[in-house]
């Protein structure tokens, strides 16, 4: 096996990104906790979030990883009460902005944003979550034009599947690990939106992210375990091409779809990595000195206990027509 990237604490769903020459990460910070296992997530209890960053990805043993300390935690965030979940961070004229998925005071997942004058933090958070938002796992995007969005959400304990009738509308009877199924039935869609100029909102509608199977044309359906998005939303973009990644869920692959616009349609294209040790599996995709690496992680470390993970990194490869080679764990 390859070694975790960090191993002084359990750390989870890395989102990297390269700010001003050095790799950022940002991830959950798992911990131990009594909550019973279950499929909702419960389990899954993260109270802050610390930030991490290298100058080099050339490894192990990943000695110059700098831990940068606690940035973020659950008593600084007024509208949150539990589950520091999944984050990802984006830069705009010299500012940072953490995005954040919490349980808000109803248990219900919102999305908040927390802005810092540089990558490592700390990060002051705004004081209601950002409007409109819902569920889990937001991953933003800065397109080359400048146009930033926010893709988002996640099945069963992330709540997308309570939002069928809009994505206004809360539907507490849909809680819990279900989601559509049977004949003729259609998976759900992950979201975006478009980010407003102030990075803290979204300017216009979140919008569903239409994934096709390629061989019918038509959105992938419920029953397809395989290939329909559960939650860990990420965007790239290499050589003028639209990758949004994701996983599977219950079946545990990291897959992707490809586009040329950022708001799809998408078409599923292939897997990027198999199964990992561990229930979840999350990742993100960045470009460091002119190779592809893709950040994951796995439950090595915790000898496979599914709530306390480790961050983890490998390079990936294109091949000519675009496509990523599938990865086996390590
Ligand atoms: O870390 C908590 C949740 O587990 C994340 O939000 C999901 O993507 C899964 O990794």
């Amino acid at each position: 096996m390859s070694p975790p990237l960090i191993k002084h604490l359990y750390t989870a769903d890395p989102s990297a990104h390269v700010f001003n020459g050095r790799v950022y990460i940002y991830p959950s910070h798992d911990r131990e906790t009594d909550i019973a296992f279950n499929d909702n997530g419960d389990q899954y209890d993260m109270a802050d979030y610390h930030v991490f960053s290298t100058s080099s990805l050339d490894g192990p043993p990943y000695e110059d990883v700098v831990d940068h300390g606690v940035v973020l935690r659950t008593e600084d965030v007024p509208w949150v009460s539990k589950q520091l979940w999944a984050p990802d961070a984006a830069e705009k004229d010299g500012k940072y902005y953490l995005y954040f998925p919490a349980r808000d005071k109803e248990g219900i997942f919102r999305i908040g944003v927390a802005v810092g004058d540089r990558p490592e933090g700390p990060f002051a958070a705004d004081p209601e979550p950002i409007a409109g938002s819902f569920s889990i796992d937001p991953a933003s995007f800065v397109d080359d034009d400048g146009q930033a969005y926010l893709y988002f959400g996640g099945l069963w304990g992330g709540q997308l599947q309570c939002y069928q009738d809009g994505h206004d509308k809360f539907d507490a009877k849909w809680q819990g690990p279900q989601e559509p199924a049977g004949a003729g039935k259609k998976a759900l869609f992950p979201k975006a939106a478009r980010l407003g100029a102030d990075m803290r909102s979204f300017a216009g509608a979140v919008q569903d992210v239409v994934i096709l199977a390629p061989e019918t044309g038509e959105p992938i359906d419920a029953d397809d375990h395989d290939r329909r998005f559960f939650e860990a939303a990420w965007m790239h973009k290499k050589d003028g091409m639209y990758y949004f990644s994701y996983s599977t869920g219950d079946t545990h692959y990291l897959v992707y779809a490809t586009s040329d616009s950022p708001l799809g349609p998408f078409t599923y294209a292939g897997r990027i990595l198999e199964p990992v040790l561990g229930w979840t599996t999350h990742h993100s995709i960045v470009e460091f000195k002119g190779r592809w690496w893709l950040f994951h992680h796995d439950c090595e470390l915790s000898d496979g206990v599914s709530h306390l993970r480790n961050v983890k990194v490998k390079e990936i490869f294109y091949n000519k027509e675009g496509k990523i080679t599938t990865e086996k764990p390590e």
